[in-house]
């Protein structure tokens, strides 16, 4: 059996429905009872950002072999335990790369030249009673980068494009790139316009971007969030913005989804998605290949297509 934690895709549903026993927890009405009658035969669970295989699960289901996240982040599985207990681990890195990096590039012209709040102005008959007010260049700007992997390379490169000196902070500096390295975050955020966070969620990098770090970016900086909610000590975010001591966001993703906080709705230098970085039919049905890809894969004992652990 596979155990799908939560609606994702319904290509990916359609086609686990199609070569498994598939077990969809989200419409069990009783999650002990089924537990009781199913945990030994669960073999694999798939899981993405918003639900993974925590230990709790992973103590539940004693024939577990395999969790295949629908996802390249993969903070919501502790990934320790399956280690220690011998359960592989995939998820679905390279296919979301260039959705969310073209989606950064969007987020920065979205808060620089103000176009979500441009589109109200047309909308509301605003333009009727006089022209827009003048925005600010992005062409040129300094893009400092949290994580140079393989999203903050795919914006580095998009950046470049604009003309935009590119800077980054990584726990080791990358031997073979030409982009300017800061061994910290606040060194980091004092130096570049423009702040992307696209590094992993772990302990370490949990509250990266605090009140220090927002500080040294400062009332002419823009932040950039497409990794995780909580990489941001969001109400210190919050506070620099309502004050003005920041200059602006493009949030994709919140500590508390889809909870947004609230006071963020009235501020037009602030740009919010419901996190859609890698929400393209494209990317999805490549993401879902990849999920069904790798079950196959470890159930006929061939090499798994993107493993982790
Ligand atoms: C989500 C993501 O997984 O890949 C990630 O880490 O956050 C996204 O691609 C997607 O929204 C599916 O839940």
């Amino acid at each position: 059996g596979v155990l799908m934690l939560c609606p994702m895709n319904p290509y990916l549903e359609q086609e686990l429905q199609r070569r498994f026993n598939l077990f969809r927890l989200w419409t069990v009405p009783q999650k002990s009872q089924f537990f009781k009658d199913h945990s030994a035969s669960i073999r694999a669970v798939v899981g993405n950002s918003a639900a993974g295989a925590d230990a709790e699960l992973i103590n539940t289901l004693p024939g577990l072999e395999i969790v295949s996240s629908f996802s390249v982040g993969v903070d919501k599985i502790d990934l320790d335990k399956c280690k220690e207990k011998g359960i592989r681990v995939t998820n679905t890195p390279d296919v979301l790369t260039e959705d969310v990096a073209d989606l950064v590039i969007g987020l920065i012209l979205a808060v620089l030249r103000r176009l979500c709040e441009c589109d109200r102005y047309v909308r509301s008959g605003k333009w009727k009673k006089g022209g827009f007010r003048l925005t600010t260049k992005f062409t040129g700007k300094t893009v400092g980068i949290i994580g140079l992997g393989r999203i903050g390379m795919a914006v580095a490169k998009r950046a470049e494009a604009f003309n935009c000196p590119i800077c980054y902070y990584s726990r080791r500096e990358k031997p073979d790139t030409k982009y300017t390295y800061y061994p910290s975050v606040v060194e980091l955020a004092g130096n570049c316009q423009i702040l992307v966070v696209a590094c992993p969620l772990t302990e370490e990098t949990r509250h990266i971007i605090n009140r220090e770090v927002i500080d040294a970016l400062g009332p002419k900086g823009v932040l950039i969030n497409i990794g995780r909610g909580p990489h941001v000590d969001e109400p210190e975010l919050v506070s620099a913005l309502v004050e003005g001591r920041l200059g602006g966001a493009g949030l994709d993703v919140y500590e508390n989804e889809p909870q947004v906080p609230e006071e963020l709705f009235g501020l037009e230098n602030v740009v919010l998605l419901p996190h859609v970085g890698s929400g393209t039919m494209e990317t999805r049905k490549a993401m879902a290949d990849l999920v069904i890809g790798n079950l196959e894969a470890h159930f006929l004992n061939k090499p798994l297509l993107t493993p982790l652990v």
